[in-house]
């Protein structure tokens, strides 16, 4: 019997391409070129699985002219890429790689808190251009991490990993909005509380958004929400370009209307608003929070184990399920 046929369309670690290749004919993208949708869909003629990261979009147009395709295995844990309507209305499976990169995320997202909080990278462009002639009382002066609230918008697994660095870590007071609260227990645990996010916008120190991409969450945070911030606040995007209004918040933050930002996350990514360029008070990182190598690799596992399984007639390890609309 001749074996599936996979497409990888990005660049992976080889082991991964190897491991596909046990169980399947395998095209991979291995210069990591930038395909067209015209030639994504050629190369996935005749395939039914298809190993995709998050910027490969998987739409309507593309199911269309796919019929062989059966399944898509996600490289990451958000899946806005997915039109996952479309590939219910096709029968194609999606799936995700949640958790293997939880940790990960979350101390990256503490690293962007803290150099937001601190001033790390505005302070180490200041040295490396000479500037530093002598010591002064406020030189850099940041805001204080420790014994501040921490805000989180979208309490899922990272942002559980976040309040639990900041709560038990750094003491800090943890509120958050989330379309669900959590149970009792995990928020003891977590010494956190459920507000609304008005209150969320108006308390927190500092404010970290981790949730989902869907189009409800567009612009979730824009000109009238950056307004409602203290003016001391930073705020760190680790969850999607499009959830911040990018060219409201460089606007907000020229103006001082929060303090400053870190952004892992861009809307239209790789490109970046070049008005955020200008602005020193924004700590800005190519979308790296899942970034180790271990990471990288148990994603990559993960995203060829789905195709393994579910291919093998084994049914999907961790199947997409469409937010409640
Ligand atoms: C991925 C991510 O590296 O998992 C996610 O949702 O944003 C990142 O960890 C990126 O999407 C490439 O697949």
């Amino acid at each position: 019997m001749s074996k599936p046929r996979v497409l990888v369309t990005r660049a992976v670690f080889p082991e991964t391409i190897d491991k596909l290749k046990q169980h399947f004919d395998v095209e991979a993208n291995t210069d990591d070129a930038e395909w067209s949708s015209e030639e994504l869909i050629r190369r996935l003629q005749g395939k039914q699985g298809a190993f995709t990261t998050g910027s490969v979009k998987i739409d309507e147009a593309l199911l269309a002219a796919c019929p062989d395709l059966k399944i898509c295995a996600n490289m990451a844990v958000g899946y806005n890429n997915f039109d996952v309507d479309a590939m219910a209305r096709h029968g194609v499976m999606a799936t995700n790689a949640p958790d293997v990169l939880t940790e990960t995320t979350a101390d990256f997202g503490f690293a962007l808190l803290m150099a937001t909080a601190r001033r790390i990278t505005e302070s180490e462009h200041f040295l490396r251009r000479g500037e530093w002639k002598k010591w002064s009382y406020d030189m850099f002066a940041g805001s204080d991490v420790h014994g501040s609230t921490l805000g989180i918008l979208g309490m899922g697994r990272i942002g559980q990993g976040i309040a639990r660095r900041g709560a038990l870590g750094f003491g800090m007071k943890v509120i958050y909005h989330n379309r669900s609260r959590l149970d009792a227990s995990i928020e003891s645990e977590l010494r956190a509380s459920y507000v609304s996010k008005e209150e969320l916008l108006k308390s927190a120190d500092h404010l970290v958004l981790v949730l989902p991409y869907s189009p409800a969450a567009h612009h979730a945070i824009g000109a009238a929400e950056l307004k409602q911030m203290k003016p001391t606040a930073t705020l760190v995007n680790l969850a999607r370009g499009g959830i911040v209004d990018d060219a409201a918040l460089a606007e907000a933050l020229r103006d001082r209307t929060i303090a400053a930002a870190g952004l892992d996350v861009f809307e239209g990514e790789p490109a970046v608003n070049p008005s955020l360029l200008t602005v020193t008070n924004v700590v800005l990182t190519p979308h790296i929070a899942s970034a180790t190598i271990p990471t990288r690799r148990a994603m990559a596992d993960l995203a060829a184990d789905n195709l393994i399984s579910f291919l093998g007639g084994n049914g999907p390890l961790t199947p997409i399920v469409s937010p409640k609309k």
